[in-house]
């Protein structure tokens, strides 16, 4: 298949069969939904539903990756502005996605405040999900791009924390105030020391470095119990809710029906 082509010609049509799932973010201790993670979803022109790794890296080897950002960035607040006009105070943080070459490509700035301002969301309400294996060398550009969203009141996470080649130095250059715990050390809670201490170590400078931490994959409840055990507050994975399309999350968070 001609991958490129179709996501060309379905970013061209506005987005044509491309989708964002949410997934909740749940404070354990509460069980309350604080944020919901987007994940891009394309109903391929064959009826197959394609998830990110059927098909963003070869976006990421173009300038494709630019548009599907864009689209995400404005489709994650078209979906925002709803939430908000039916949870209002209690509307989850928004946590979108965004790609190395994104960040790199100069218009991250000016996409992130486009979208917020087309549909109407705080800016405090909007995480950008950037992962440490595509954080780019932060070149003066970049650097003033992140800079002034932060200045905006848009918040950083770092996703699959641990798993990149810098992590450390990353976290001290970066303007991060949230860190996900990648999925591979939830898994190894309850078998793996060497998971649980890693996890341990993350917890200690998220706390240190006054860094919320969120921990990715949890699938069952006595992860669930071990984490909140070690004040780690913020989860998500399928225990806790799986990826939904539009309708269903928002019948999640609204408790219909
Ligand atoms: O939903 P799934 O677990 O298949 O997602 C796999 C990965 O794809 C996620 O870890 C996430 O980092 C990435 N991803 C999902 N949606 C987006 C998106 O909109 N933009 C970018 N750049 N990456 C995404
Ligand atoms: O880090 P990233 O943005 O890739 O994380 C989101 C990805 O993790 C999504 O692709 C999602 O499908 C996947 N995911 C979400 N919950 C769980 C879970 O409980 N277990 C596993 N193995 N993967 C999960
Ligand atoms: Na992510």
């Amino acid at each position: 298949i001609r991958i490129d082509g179709e996501l060309r010609d379905a970013l061209n049509a506005g987005g044509r069969g491309l989708q964002l799932w949410g997934q909740p973010i749940v404070d354990l201790a509460t069980q309350h939904v604080v944020g919901v993670e987007l994940l891009l979803r394309w109903r391929h022109p064959s009826g197959t539903l394609l998830g990110p790794g059927d098909f963003l890296d070869v976006a990421e080897d173009s300038d494709l990756v630019v548009g599907l950002g864009e689209w995400a960035l404005d489709e994650s607040c078209r979906m925002a502005a709803d939430w908000l006009s039916r949870c209002g105070s209690s509307t989850p943080e928004v946590h979108v996605n965004v790609s190395g070459r994104q960040m790199q490509s100069g218009g991250l700035h000016r996409s992130v405040t486009e979208a917020l301002e087309r549909h109407g969301i705080p800016p405090g309400l909007m995480v950008l999900e950037l992962t440490e294996t595509q954080a780019p060398t932060l070149e003066g550009a970049v650097r003033a791009d992140l800079d002034r969203l932060q200045q905006l009141g848009v918040r950083f996470a770092i996703d699959d924390v641990g798993t990149g080649y810098s992590s450390l130095a990353r976290l001290t250059e970066l303007p991060v105030d949230l860190l996900k715990v990648d999925v591979n050390f939830v898994a190894g809670i309850g078998n793996d020391p060497a998971c649980e201490a890693v996890i341990r170590g993350i917890l200690a400078i998220g706390a240190a470095l006054d860094m919320a931490v969120v921990a990715e994959g949890v699938e069952t409840p006595e992860q669930a119990t071990w984490l909140l055990d070690k004040h780690c507050r913020l989860a998500q994975g399928f225990h806790l809710g799986r990826p939904l399309p539009e309708a269903e999350l928002l019948a999640a968070l609204t408790g219909a029906p």
